[in-house]
C-alpha cells in the first residue's frame, strides 16, 4: 500500500515536470575557434560521448584528487597520500607540474631525485588511481611565479600570449614534459587519462582570447607524443579554450576567506546545466577540473583547520551533491592533499604549510571530512545509471511546489535517459547568509516526515538496479552494494534517529525469509503486490539493522558507521566496517591480509569470501572469531610506543653571526654588480641602475644589496621604495650603523621609507648602504597576456635628503650562484641570500666547533642575522607513522623573521609579528627517523633590542601504527667548501 502510493506520487511529479522546457541560447562565437583534434583516432582507449569518459568501453565517473607531487621531496611517501585516495574511493589523482624548479637554468632540465616525475607516476599505478596531468606551462597554485621560471622574467613581452618570446621560451619546457606525459599515458601502461592544457586561460590583459595560442600549444604537447584526450579548466563557466577535446572548468564557492568558518556566503550554483548547453559548443562529460576541497591561507590568515571547518563534511554534502545534480562526470577536488612550501615555493601570498584544509592533512594524517567523502564516491562507484542521467528542468516554482512551500531547499532530479530510467533526487539545503538554519521537507506520502538536516543533502533513489535488486525507491542513501558468495550486500545509511522508507522488488514473498536487526522496534515493513516496504529509523551508536530477502542483504547503518566501512578490492570484494584506515585486503586461500592504519584498540567486522578463516593484520595473525550472520569479528591493539624526543631548547647549540656583509672590510667584490641600465621589464625603475633582483638572476629568498657611495657632505635622510611581496620585511644599515627597518604586514609587497641616518655624511667619506629585504615568492600571473609575474623585488627608487652623495655602485646577491644554484639534489629555491645559506651551514656536516655555544632561545640583543645550529638522534621503530613538527611559541614582542632547516632542506619560514603559522610540520624522510639530524635555524632581529625564541619544540602530531612501509631519506649531501663563497 505504502509502496504504491509513493510511486503514484513519484508518477505525478514526472507527469507534472514534462511539461516544462527550457530555452536555450547557442554559442555565438564558433567560428572564431579552431576545432579539437579527436583523439579517438589517434588511441582508443580513452574515449568519451557527452556524458561520461570512457576507459577500454567502460564508462566511469572519474572521482579525482589534487596533489602537486613538487610540494612534498620524500618521494616514499607519495604512496601513502596516494594509497589513502584509494581507500577514500577516488580512482584518479590530478598533478600540476612546475616548470620553474625543473629548468631554472634556462634550457637545462634537472630531474633530480626530488622533483623526478615518475617515481610519482609509478606510486599512481601502483595504488590503482589515473592520472590527469596538468603540465601548464602555467599552473598558478600559489606557487612562485605561478609555476613560470624566473629567467622567464627578463623574456619580454605578454606571457600567455601568442608573442613568439614566450612561446620560443615554452617550447622546450613542453617537450621535455610532453614527453614524460607521452610516455606514461595509458596507452603505453602507464596511469595517464587526461592531458589539461594550460590553466584557467579565462581573463586576458588585452581583453582578447588568444585562439593562436591555444592551437599552437596543443600543437606542441600533441607533437610531444600526448594522444590522451586534452582539457582545459575555464575559470568559471564561460566557454574559453574550446579547442581542447573536452572542456571543463573550476568552481570555489566560497572563495578563500577562513576566517569565519561557520558562514557559508554564497548557495551552491546549480545553474551549471543549462549554462553548459548554451556554452559549450562540443558537449563532452560535464567536467569540473577544480572543485573547492579547501581553501588556502594567507600570511596573517585564520590557520589551516579553520579552512578545514569551512571546507568540512556539510560543504562536501551540500555543494558536491550539488555538482551531482548538475550531471558532472569528471570531478577533481583541489586539493586533496596540499603539502608544504618549503624551500621559497610560495608565492607572496601564502606562507610555508600548504595544508589547504584539505582531507589528507599537511602531515599525512586524516581529517573528518575525508570519510564523508568515502560516502559519495563509493556511490558514485557502483551507480553506473548516474553515468548517463541528465537532470530534469526544475523552475523555481515547480521546485517549490513539490517540496511543499518549504524554503532554502533546492531539488533536482536526474534521469537515466537509457535502461531502467533510474533517477536520482538530489535535495539540498540551501543558506545563503545564516550558518544554520531549520527545515524539514516531506515526501507527499506515507505516515512520517522526512528530514533534511540544516546544510545537508540527500540522494533519494527511483527504480535503482543494485546489482540483481530492484530498489522501487530509498529515501535513505545508498552507499555502496557489493556481491559476495552470491549474497547482494546493499547499504543504506542515514543519520541518527532519522526515519527512512525503501521499497524492493522481491519476486515471491516468500522470497522474505530472515530478519534481523539489533533493535525491534525501530522498524516495520510490509508486503504487497511483490513489493517489500520497509521503514526504519537510524540508529545510534554503531547499531544496525540487518534485513534479509531473496539473496538481498540489507544492511542499515548511522552515517558514522557507513563512513568508516571499507570496501575493498578483492574478487569477490571484502568489506571492513571499523578503523581509521584500512588501505588494501589481499585473499590467500583461507587468509585474509589487511594493511592499514590504527590509533586506537579497534573491532573490525569484516564480510569476506567465505574461505577466509583468519585474518592478518599489517602481516600479524589476529584472534578471528565468526559469527552467525557471515561476518567475521577481530580485535586488534595497534602498539604504539613511546619515543624519546629530543628537547630541542636543551640542546648544545653554537651561534654565529650571518650578517658580516655590516662590517667594514667586508669583500662584496665577488657579488654581482648591478651596471644594468636597461631592463626588459615593462615596470621601469625611477632611478638610473635596475636594482631588480631577478634581472640578476636570483628569484628566491632573501636578497642583500650594498651601495657603496662617496658622501657629498650633509647627507641627514635616506628614502627608498622597495618591493618584495606581501609580507615582506626589510632592514638597512650604514657602515654598520642600523638605519632602520620595515616589519611588514599582511597587504604591503612594496614599502616607502625614509629614515634618518645615523650620523649625517661628511664629504668626501666612503659611506656603504647594507639592505637586507625579504623576497617572498614571484608573483602570480592569473590574468592571461599580462606581464605580472615579473614584478619586481628589489628597489625601484632611493635617495638622499640634505645632500646627494656619488653613487659608485650597487652589489646585489642572492643564492649562492643564482640561476646555477650549488645545491643541486635539494633544488633550485631551497637557499636564499643569507650569509648563512651562501656558506652551507644550513647543510649536515658543517664544523661548527669554533663557533660560540649559544642557543636561539638565548638570542641576541642587537638587529641583525644570527645562524644556530644543533644535532640530534631520533630512533623511531618502523611499521609506524608518527608526523613531527617542529614548534615555535612567540607571536609578539620584538620583531623578527625566522628559518627552519632540517638536514639542510628550507622547511619553515616564520614571520613572528604576521603570523599564523607556528607549528611547522617536517616529513619523515626530511627528518631522518633512524639516526642523526642537523637543525639551523636562522633569526634576523629587526629591532635594537634584538630577539629571542620563547619556546622551540618537537612535537608527535599523531600516533598510527602501520604506515607505509619504509622511507627513504631524502638525499642531504654534506657540507663541502664552496668554491667562490663569499
Ligand atoms: C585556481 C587555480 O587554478 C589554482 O591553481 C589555485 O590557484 C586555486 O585557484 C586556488 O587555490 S584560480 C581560481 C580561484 C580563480
Amino acid at each position: 500500500m505504502v509502496a504504491t502510493l509513493s510511486a503514484k506520487v513519484f508518477t505525478a511529479l514526472q507527469l507534472a515536470l514534462a511539461v516544462l522546457s527550457p530555452a536555450f541560447t547557442v554559442a555565438s562565437r564558433e567560428h572564431q575557434q579552431p576545432l579539437g583534434v579527436d583523439h579517438t583516432a589517434t588511441q582508443k582507449r580513452v574515449t568519451w560521448d557527452e556524458h561520461s569518459l570512457f576507459i577500454d568501453g567502460k564508462r566511469l565517473f572519474v572521482f579525482s584528487g589534487e596533489v602537486h607531487p613538487w610540494r612534498n621531496p620524500v618521494q616514499s611517501l607519495h604512496l601513502d597520500v596516494l594509497q589513502k585516495l584509494k581507500a577514500a574511493g577516488f580512482n584518479a589523482v590530478s598533478i600540476y607540474f612546475h616548470w620553474g624548479v625543473v629548468e631554472y637554468e634556462r634550457g637545462v632540465f634537472r630531474w633530480n631525485e626530488i622533483f623526478d616525475l615518475q617515481p610519482f607516476l609509478d606510486a599512481a599505478k601502483e595504488a590503482g588511481l589515473y592520472v590527469i596531468a596538468r603540465p601548464g606551462p602555467y599552473v598558478n597554485a600559489e606557487t612562485t611565479g605561478g609555476g613560470f621560471p624566473g629567467w622567464g622574467t627578463r623574456v619580454e613581452g605578454l606571457w600567455r600570449k601568442s608573442n613568439r618570446n614566450y612561446t620560443e621560451a615554452y617550447k622546450p619546457f613542453v617537450k621535455e614534459f610532453g614527453a614524460l606525459i607521452a610516455k606514461n599515458e595509458i596507452t603505453k601502461g602507464g596511469p595517464i587519462i587526461l592531458t589539461q592544457v594550460e590553466n584557467e586561460y579565462s581573463g586576458f590583459g588585452d581583453g582578447v582570447e588568444d585562439f593562436e595560442y591555444e592551437w599552437e600549444l596543443l600543437q606542441d604537447f600533441k607533437d610531444a607524443g600526448i594522444t590522451v584526450p586534452t582539457i582545459c579548466d575555464d575559470a568559471w563557466l564561460g566557454g574559453h579554450f574550446q579547442s581542447v577535446d573536452i572542456y571543463g572548468w573550476n568552481s570555489y564557492p566560497l572563495g578563500f576567506d577562513c576566517s569565519h568558518p561557520e558562514i557559508w556566503h554564497s548557495a551552491p550554483p546549480d545553474y551549471f546545466y543549462n549554462l553548459y548547453n548554451s556554452r559549450i559548443r562540443k558537449h563532452g562529460p560535464k567536467s569540473i577540473l577544480e572543485l573547492q576541497a579547501g581553501g588556502f591561507d594567507g600570511w596573517g590568515g585564520a590557520g589551516y583547520d579553520a579552512c578545514g571547518k569551512l571546507i568540512g563534511p556539510e560543504f562536501e554534502r551540500v555543494f558536491y551533491k550539488g555538482m551531482y545534480g548538475s550531471a558532472v562526470k569528471i570531478m577533481n577536488l583541489y586539493m586533496a592533499f596540499g603539502g608544504t612550501n618549503w624551500g621559497q615555493l610560495a608565492e607572496p601570498g601564502v606562507y610555508t604549510s600548504y595544508d589547504y584544509g584539505s582531507i589528507i592533512r599537511e602531515d599525512r594524517r586524516l581529517r573528518d571530512k575525508y570519510y564523508e567523502l568515502k560516502l559519495q564516491t563509493q556511490f558514485l562507484a557502483v551507480s553506473p545509471a548516474y553515468l548517463t542521467s541528465t537532470p530534469w528542468q526544475l523552475t523555481e516554482s515547480k521546485q517549490i511546489e513539490i517540496l511543499k512551500g518549504t524554503r532554502n531547499i533546492v531539488l533536482t532530479v536526474l534521469e537515466d535517459t537509457l535502461d531502467l530510467h533510474t533517477k536520482f533526487y538530489i535535495v539540498r539545503q540551501v543558506i545563503a547568509v545564516y550558518p544554520f538554519v531549520e527545515a524539514n521537507w516531506q515526501v507527499p506520502k506515507a505516515d512520517h516526515k522526512l528530514e533534511l538536516q540544516a546544510r545537508d543533502s540527500n540522494i533519494l533513489l527511483v527504480d535503482y538496479k543494485a546489482g540483481e535488486t530492484h530498489i522501487i525507491y530509498s529515501t535513505a542513501e545508498l552507499y555502496t552494494w557489493k556481491e559476495i558468495d552470491g549474497v547482494n550486500y546493499i547499504i543504506l545509511y542515514g543519520d541518527p534517529n532519522e526515519k527512512h522508507e525503501a521499497a524492493f522488488k522481491i519476486t515471491e514473498p516468500k522470497d522474505f525469509s530472515v530478519l534481523s536487526t539489533d533493535e525491534e522496534e525501530d522498524w516495520s515493513y510490509q508486503i504487497d503486490d511483490a513489493i517489500l516496504t520497509v521503514n526504519f529509523s537510524i540508529l545510534e551508536d554503531g547499531d544496525t539493522h540487518t534485513i534479509k530477502f531473496g539473496n538481498t542483504v540489507l544492511l542499515i547503518f548511522c552515517r558514522e558507521v557507513a563512513s568508516k566501512t571499507w570496501i575493498l578490492d578483492t574478487k569477490p570484494p571484502t568489506i571492513v566496517k571499523g578503523g581509521y584506515l584500512i588501505r588494501s585486503a589481499n585473499v590467500e586461500g583461507s587468509k585474509l591480509h589487511l594493511k592499514g592504519d590504527l590509533t586506537q584498540a579497534t573491532r573490525l567486522h569484516i564480510l569476506a569470501t567465505k574461505t577466509v578463516k583468519q585474518v592478518t593484520f599489517n602481516g600479524k595473525a589476529v584472534d578471528t572469531q565468526p559469527a552467525t550472520d557471515g561476518w567475521l569479528y577481530v580485535m586488534y591493539t595497534p602498539e604504539l610506543p613511546d619515543v624519546k624526543l629530543p628537547e630541542l631548547s636543551k640542546l648544545d647549540w653554537k651561534r654565529a653571526n650571518s650578517l658580516p656583509e655590516i662590517y667594514e672590510g667586508y669583500d662584496d667584490s665577488n657579488w654581482v654588480t648591478a651596471s644594468n641600465t636597461y631592463t626588459p621589464n615593462r615596470e621601469k625603475p625611477a632611478v638610473k641602475e635596475v636594482l631588480y633582483a631577478s634581472d640578476y638572476g636570483f628569484h628566491s629568498g632573501n636578497i642583500l644589496w650594498r651601495g657603496h657611495f662617496t658622501a657629498s657632505g650633509g647627507e641627514e635622510e635616506f628614502w627608498a621604495v622597495v618591493q618584495g611581496g606581501q609580507a615582506f620585511g626589510y632592514s638597512i644599515w650604514d657602515n654598520g650603523a642600523y638605519v632602520g627597518f620595515w616589519e611588514g604586514d599582511v597587504t604591503t609587497g612594496r614599502h616607502r621609507c625614509n629614515f634618518k641616518l645615523p650620523k649625517p655624511w661628511k664629504k668626501g667619506d666612503k659611506h656603504i648602504i647594507t639592505f637586507l629585504q625579504d623576497h617572498m615568492g614571484l608573483e602570480e600571473n592569473w590574468t592571461a597576456a599580462t606581464e605580472h609575474f615579473k614584478a619586481p623585488r628589489g628597489i625601484f627608487d632611493y635617495g638622499f635628503k640634505g645632500a646627494e652623495p656619488k653613487l659608485i655602485h650597487w652589489k646585489l646577491t642572492g643564492n649562492l650562484g643564482g640561476e646555477k644554484y650549488l645545491d643541486i639534489e635539494r633544488g633550485p629555491l631551497n637557499e636564499g641570500g643569507l650569509y648563512g645559506e651562501r656558506q652551507g651551514w644550513h647543510l649536515p656536516g658543517f664544523d661548527d666547533s669554533d663557533w660560540k655555544a649559544a642557543s636561539p632561545l638565548d638570542g641576541v640583543k642587537e638587529p641583525g642575522v644570527t645562524f644556530y645550529r644543533t644535532t640530534f638522534d631520533l630512533e623511531v621503530p618502523s611499521g609506524l607513522d608518527y608526523p613531527m613538527a617542529i614548534e615555535y611559541s612567540n607571536s609578539t614582542g620584538s620583531y623578527y623573521r625566522s628559518q627552519i632547516y632540517v638536514n639542510g632542506y628550507q622547511f619553515g619560514k616564520y614571520v613572528n609579528s604576521i603570523g599564523p603559522q607556528k607549528s611547522f610540520f617536517i616529513p619523515q624522510g626530511i627528518l631522518n627517523y633512524n639516526g642523526k639530524n642537523t637543525l639551523a635555524i636562522s633569526i634576523w632581529a629587526m629591532q635594537n633590542e634584538g630577539a629571542h625564541l620563547n619556546s622551540l619544540d618537537l612535537r608527535i602530531l599523531g600516533k598510527v601504527e602501520g604506515g607505509v612501509g619504509p622511507v627513504k631519506n631524502s638525499p642531504a649531501p654534506a657540507w663541502s667548501r664552496r668554491k667562490n663563497a663569499y
